[in-house]
């Protein structure tokens, strides 16, 4: 072991033998497991099924769960590498604090705890109760993201709490609350087996929900038709039947454009149209008042292909619509849902087999997490903050009154610009790496620096946390009890196979610890585990649009995971939505919303001519995080780099590997370029996982989508050239 500096090995006195980062003996410790764990992923929101291995409470190792019916023992590169994060050098051992010149030190729990509750109550003291915000994620388990909601609203008694599914799930699910009155996808993904055709809009199925591929094919093989709608052509799309290059923005043009051939075509579902939905003739006017010519201009896809798509997906006897960020992380991501849905129910195929629609949730619990209260503007159950019936439901579940609820705060990218304005000075976040996944960096890391006290809670030291006045070494995902839903609303069971490493502490104890100090210990005493969280959400959720009252630890075992809504015990559970025809809306009918096309927040000009449009690999997960700690993944995809098609590179005298010097109205970025054909000539594409001077949100526009607050990740303008300086 390396020499340790003075100060550093009295700590290793105080602390013990953790602080030289090799206490459980790297991955000396495989072999022969003592017992295997049935447990999910924690990466991404197809919930795959993974058995762990544990020895000496450590993780070894992962072998298939073949039973489990959603992915059948399959896993992508990052599910099987997902185990190494257990035994990491870096994993966090102890409470940290940055001291002046010195870094980050160990502390114990009680100085942590302590500077953290007199802070933020200080702040508080001066500046009122909205003064400190939490910004959560939903990495975190439905048990973990409940708690953080009410602690953020009962504990620390702020009305400013937002997360993570803010850059993520949010256009999607306005846009379903606005169509279905609920929001999930309506589909178990049994359906899209049986679908004639299949429509995927802005999704890299391949690489971002690996596992969908595997349904896709199968649907496939019984000669299903596959149109999906990229300005990349995907590795998915290299298979498909039609690809739309759509130019990135122009989606609500594009499925206006599908529509109105829909309707001159006459493929029009007229009966069901008249009986199961409202809103049509708005919607069908506004379809019709642009030309084809005219997106055909817009949407930079030929006439004749729209026409194609529009027809395949007109006369199909069965189809499913499957879209993500592609189409959502726009200022109208909203509008881009909605046209999809129009499509949908202009032809009437849902709520029956092999006819269905979803958006394909991101995060490991961006499903769940959605729906049991850390968004800013939503109580658990998908209940509203603003409604009086709502609030007197949840007050009483949680024993006080609904004056004590405070009311609606700000979405999370706001919050980051109330930091910036000194509006917010505390701040407490969880599971959220924002300085990388926020868009134009430069900004966050000045507002992170106006912080007077931040306290990150996390198992890594993030980029984020680097800016922390205290950091609590929280827990992995194999650490605690719990359950999570899945992309397709199917709720499932993690389970706890270790325990957490040194003088780490599971995030449910940390956050219980935290709410007793804050002197609101009565309303949070009476957890004594994850089960009795759940059972405690179980009733808030109940009668909210998101209902998991049926559903029990027990059940999900035993049923392989349950699908929601669930209201009652003996309720089997509701894999498909809406088989009745009756929709959760006021009226029970689903509700087409006209759309006109806007431009995006920033259109190329002169200067800055070029889209860029960002996104991700198959090896990295988000903000890199967890995903750029683990060899295996990093070798797979070591760097950030930028996508050109060889017009475009040509023009500019740049060749694969060249480092390409990319420059928005925010910032600069240098990265090596690869050439591909299998972009549009007028973008480009960065992935985003990387951190400081290799970050794709170096160069993103802070606009937000009016509804959803959701940030344009996928459209900013740049130039290029190439670098002199090497990447
Ligand atoms: N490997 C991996 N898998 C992941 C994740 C990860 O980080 N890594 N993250 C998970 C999470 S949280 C999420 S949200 C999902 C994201 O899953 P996806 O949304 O599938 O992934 P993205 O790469 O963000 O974007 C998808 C596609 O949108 C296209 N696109 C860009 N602009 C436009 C546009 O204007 N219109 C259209 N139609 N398409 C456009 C891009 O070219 C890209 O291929 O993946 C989840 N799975
Ligand atoms: N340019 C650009 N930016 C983007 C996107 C894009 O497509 N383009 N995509 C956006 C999307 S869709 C998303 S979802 C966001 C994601 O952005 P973030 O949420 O910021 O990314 P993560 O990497 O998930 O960061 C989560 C942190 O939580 C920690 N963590 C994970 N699980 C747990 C847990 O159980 N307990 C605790 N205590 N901590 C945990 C991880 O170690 C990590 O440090 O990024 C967004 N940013
Ligand atoms: S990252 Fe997603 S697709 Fe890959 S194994 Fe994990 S849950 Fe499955
Ligand atoms: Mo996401």
């Amino acid at each position: 072991m390396a020499k340790l500096p003075a100060s550093l090995e009295t700590l290793t006195e105080q602390f013990g033998p953790h602080l030289n980062r090799e206490p459980y003996g790297g991955w000396q410790g495989r072999g022969e497991p003592e017992k295997l764990v049935k447990t999910h992923c924690c990466f991404c929101g197809q919930g795959c099924g993974i058995q762990l291995k544990v020895r000496g409470n450590r993780i070894i190792g992962f072998e298939p769960w073949e039973e489990f019916p959603f992915n059948r023992g399959k896993l992508c590169p990052k599910g099987v590498k997902r185990y190494m994060q257990d035994n990491h050098p870096d994993r966090l051992l102890h409470p940290l604090k940055r001291a002046d010149g010195v870094g980050f030190v160990p502390i114990q729990w009680e100085e942590a705890y302590a500077t953290t509750v007199r802070e933020m109550r200080r702040i508080q003291a001066a500046h009122g109760p909205d003064s400190v915000a939490v910004l959560s994620g939903v990495s975190l388990s439905n048990e973990k993201s409940y708690l953080v909601g009410k602690f953020a609203r009962m504990a620390v008694g702020t009305k400013e709490l937002d997360y993570n599914g803010r850059l993520c799930m949010v256009s999607a699910g306005a846009g379903n609350k606005k169509a279905f009155g609920v929001d999930r996808a309506a589909n178990s993904w049994a359906d899209i087996v049986d679908a004639d055709v299949i429509l995927c809009a802005g999704t890299n199925v391949a690489e971002c929900s690996p596992i969908t591929t595997d349904y896709i094919w199968r649907a496939r093989d019984r000669g299903a038709k596959l149109i999906m709608v990229d300005p990349r052509v995907t590795p998915l799309a290299r298979t498909c039947d039609l690809h739309l290059p759509v130019r990135p923005g122009a989606d609500s043009a594009l499925f206006n454009g599908m529509l109105r051939v829909l309707i001159e075509g006459g493929m029009v579902n007229r009966e069901f149209v008249a009986e199961h939905t409202s809103g049509w003739d708005e919607t069908e006017k506004a379809a019709l008042e642009m030309p084809l010519a005219e997106v055909a201009r817009i949407t930079g896809v030929r006439e004749e292909d729209i026409v194609r798509a529009a027809t395949m997906w007109g006369q199909a006897k069965t189809s499913f619509l499957l879209h993500a960020r592609g189409i959502e992380h726009h200022t109208k991501g909203v509008d881009n849902v909605l046209t999809c849905i129009n499509l949908v129910l202009a032809t009437g195929r849902i709520g029956r087999k092999g006819c269905g629609y979803g958006t394909i949730t991101g995060q490991g619990n961006g499903q769940g997490g959605r729906e049991h209260g850390h968004k800013c503007d939503q109580l658990p159950g998908n209940r509203d903050i603003e409604n009086p019936e709502h609030r007197a439901y949840i007050a009483k579940v949680w024993g006080c009154e609904p004056e004590d609820l405070p009311v609606k705060g700000h979405p999370a990218g706001e919050i980051m610009e109330m930091i910036h304005r000194g509006e917010i000075k505390g701040l407490i976040s969880i599971c959220f790496n924002p300085l990388v996944s926020l868009p134009d960096s430069n900004f966050t890391r000045e507002a992170l620096g106006k912080l007077e006290h931040y306290t990150a809670i996390d198992f890594f030291l993030n980029e984020t946390a680097h800016h922390a006045d205290v950091v609590l070494a929280g827990s992995l995902h194999e650490e605690e009890e719990g359950t999570v839903t899945s992309a397709e609303g199917r709720v499932n069971r993690i389970r706890a196979a270790v325990d957490p490493p040194g003088d780490a502490k599971c995030d449910t104890e940390i956050i219980l610890e935290l709410a007793r100090r804050f002197g609101r210990g009565k309303y949070f005493d009476h957890f004594h585990d994850s089960e009795d969280i759940f059972n405690e959400l179980r009733v808030a959720s109940h009668g909210g649009t998101a209902d998991y009252y049926g559903i029990t630890y027990e059940r999900i075992e035993k049923e392989l995971g349950v699908f929601w809504p669930c209201p009652e015990i003996g309720h089997p559970g509701t894999p498909r939505l809406f088989e009745d025809l009756k929709f959760s809306t006021n009226d029970g009918k689903a509700h087409f919303n006209p759309v006109r096309y806007r431009p995006s927040a920033e259109e190329p000009d002169n200067e800055y001519p070029v889209i860029l449009t960002t996104g991700r690999v198959v090896s990295q997960y988000l903000s890199g995080s967890q995903t750029r700690r683990i060899g295996g993944l990093v070798d797979l995809c070591p760097e950030p780099f930028i996508e050109i098609h060889p017009t475009l590179a040509e023009g500019h005298g740049i060749v694969t590997g060249d480092p390409v010097l990319v420059e928005s109205r925010r910032g600069r970025l240098i990265v090596k370029a690869k050439v591909v054909t299998t972009i549009r000539p007028d973008t480009v594409f960065i992935p985003y996982h990387w951190a400081g001077d290799q970050s794709a949100n170096l160069l993103t526009v802070r606009a937000y989508d009016p509804v959803s607050k959701i940030p344009e990740f996928k459209k900013a303008c740049v130039r290029i050239s190439k670098a002199t300086e090497p990447r």
